[in-house]
């Protein structure tokens, strides 16, 4: 197989965004609609088995006594709650909150050097990827990607393998072309349907989960795993693809 294209998570693979991201935004729009409830880090580890902040809110909601009971009125909180949220994620991102993961600048770089396709294969709303991606690659970080697949342009989020299908349209490649850089069991069941080989490095909250059927599994991109050790160059990922068969992944 010969590496094509480099197809990129976004959440616990560029960075470790949900902690101390996206969870701490969440509990500051919870505030300031007066809520009472806030997720603590164990509780949002749980709650990150459902994709999706507007749909991880609505589920959260069955348990919350306070949340409004009919169905409408619940989406709209959900809704505006997750608006706000996200503008609190981006000017937590923009003070310089989330750091890129280690080595995932280097790769994307080399990537964009040797002309492989790259794209955003994402659960998360556009403006947080571009929030983001500004902080990380500057001002003009498009120029990277031949695809940005965010959460707004699927109808189904992970697992579900669509956002997989589409980022390989955008970077028209075949599924064992490409390799999906991920972090999460939703992430690797995913790209797995799609067809796609899956480099996991592991985050804070899947440090643990099962990756079996994984076609790589590293701590992170800096030091990399037995077979091929940090610092992980790409042309160290290309010959140990090139060296795999399409349905190893
Ligand atoms: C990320 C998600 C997202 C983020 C929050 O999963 O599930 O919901 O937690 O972002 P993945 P939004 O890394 O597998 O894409 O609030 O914008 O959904
Ligand atoms: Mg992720």
């Amino acid at each position: 197989m010969t590496l094509r294209a480099l197809l990129w998570d976004v959440d616990g693979t560029l960075a470790e965004t949900e902690r101390d991201g996206h969870r701490a935004a969440f509990n500051m729009a919870f505030k300031e609609f007066s809520l009472s409830w806030r997720w603590d880090v164990e509780a949002y580890g749980q709650l990150l088995h459902i994709t999706g902040g507007r749909e991880r809110m609505l589920h959260d909601f069955e348990t919350r006594p306070e949340a409004p009971r009919e169905p409408v009125e619940r989406e709209r909180l959900a809704l505006a709650l997750h608006r706000r949220k996200n503008e609190l994620y981006a000017q937590l991102v923009r003070q310089g909150g989330i750091q890129a993961r280690p080595g995932v600048k280097r790769l994307i770089e080399q990537a964009h050097q040797q002309g492989l396709r790259q794209a955003i294969a994402t659960t998360t709303s556009r403006s947080n990827v571009n929030a983001l991606l500004r902080g990380m690659l500057g001002e003009d970080w498009q120029r990277y990607f031949a695809g940005v697949v965010c959460g707004e342009d699927v109808e189904h989020k992970k697992p579900d393998p669509e956002v997989y299908l589409r980022a390989l349209a955008d970077v028209g490649v075949e599924p064992y072309e490409a390799l999906a850089m991920e972090d999460s069991a939703p992430g690797l069941k995913a790209a797995r349907a799609a067809g796609v080989p899956a480099l996991i490095t592991r985050s804070i909250y899947f440090a643990n989960s099962d990756f079996s059927g994984a076609w790589a599994v590293m701590d992170d991109l800096d030091q990399g795993d037995a077979q091929t050790p940090g610092p992980v160059s790409l042309d160290a990922l290309s010959a140990r693809y090139a060296a795999s068969t399409p349905t190893a992944g």
